[in-house]
């Protein structure tokens, strides 16, 4: 029985619907800080801060796995840094406690935004330098580090992986560095046409969300003994720069128009992220295999967002 934080939220959303189709709805407890309509399982509001509540809806739910997925993401831990450690931080130790005190598998993800400006930028290896230079960042390798620590010092079995961007058309992101490449989407298909807040030539990894389900599913039913590493596998589908999911758009919308007006908090924080990383660890420890490419998601993606509008 799985218990998921920030249910609610870009991945959460998905993730919930995903456990439920695989594991039963009534096995899957979702919880969020804002409370929802949605009659599809189990869910209770909860603040990710209060770790006392957090503990007790584990336990009267008998969760045996927690995945903590509440966060606030890159841009928006920049403008509000100490907000961010607070609710980072403390969401990730309240759930690791209450994994610990229930011997719950756990998992919460990094990112690639653990990674700085010193670390080699092009197929960036599993193991290397980690100086990010962004409040998110530092949280997420102090929770890599974090989680690592709960392994080895209580046994606990904690996973995870470094996601890149990540794309879809369920529920939309909030406060990310990579969402342009959500937003170019939605406003292709809106008005064929989108003003980029990231710079041409800024290459960033990226994956698409039914492959990050996948990932998640798959890391978390790998055979424990097979993991040499644990909490931060390195895990990517592609690269790319704005002028080439501009051009994949321009595919299936031969007018779609491209313009770009810099943002320069989020540009200084993806100039700081490596262009491409390696995911072979991943691939031979767990059998990580991404499905859609850059053609593929965003044909999926155009196809679902206009059948979106259409009932909207
Ligand atoms: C962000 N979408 O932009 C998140 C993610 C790698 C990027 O961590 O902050």
């Amino acid at each position: 029985r799985i218990m998921i934080t920030g249910a609610l939220g870009q991945i959460g959303s998905e993730l919930t619907t995903k456990l439920r189709t695989i594991y039963g709805a009534d096995n899957v407890l979702a919880t969020d800080i804002r409370a929802t309509n949605d009659e599809s399982g189990p869910f209770n509001v909860l603040d990710v801060t209060d770790g006392q509540k957090m503990h007790d809806l584990a336990k009267d739910f008998e969760a045996d796995t927690i995945m903590h997925m509440a966060a606030l993401l890159s841009a928006t831990a920049e403008e509000k840094p100490l907000l961010a450690w607070n609710l980072n931080m403390g969401g990730l130790v309240n759930a690791l406690e209450a994994a610990r005190e229930l011997d719950m598998q756990f998992f919460t993800p990094s990112s690639i935004g653990a990674f700085g400006p010193s670390t080699p930028k092009k197929n960036t290896p599993q193991d290397t330098l980690q100086r990010p230079t962004t409040m998110y960042g530092v949280n997420k390798v102090s929770g890599e580090l974090l989680c690592d620590y709960y392994f080895q010092k209580f046994g606990l079995d904690t996973r995870g992986v470094r996601f890149p961007g990540l794309i879809s058309y369920v529920a939309p992101p909030g406060g990310g560095t990579t969402d342009y490449a959500v937003d170019i989407y939605y406003k292709a298909v809106e008005q064929k046409s989108y003003e980029s807040f990231i710079a041409k030539g800024t290459y960033m990894d990226m994956m698409y969300m039914p492959d990050a389900l996948q990932a998640i599913v798959d890391l978390m039913e790998a055979d424990a003994s097979r993991l040499e590493h644990r909490n931060a596998f390195n895990v990517t589908a592609m690269s790319f720069d704005p002028e080439q999911i501009a051009a994949s758009i321009q595919k299936h919308i031969p007018d779609f128009n491209m313009t770009y007006r810099v943002d320069p908090v989020r540009q200084a924080i993806a100039d700081s992220w490596p262009d491409s990383i390696d995911a072979s660890v991943a691939q031979k420890e767990w059998g990580f295999k991404a499905q859609y490419d850059l053609d593929a998601m965003t044909a999926d993606m155009l196809e679902k967002l206009k059948k979106k509008f259409m009932h909207a």
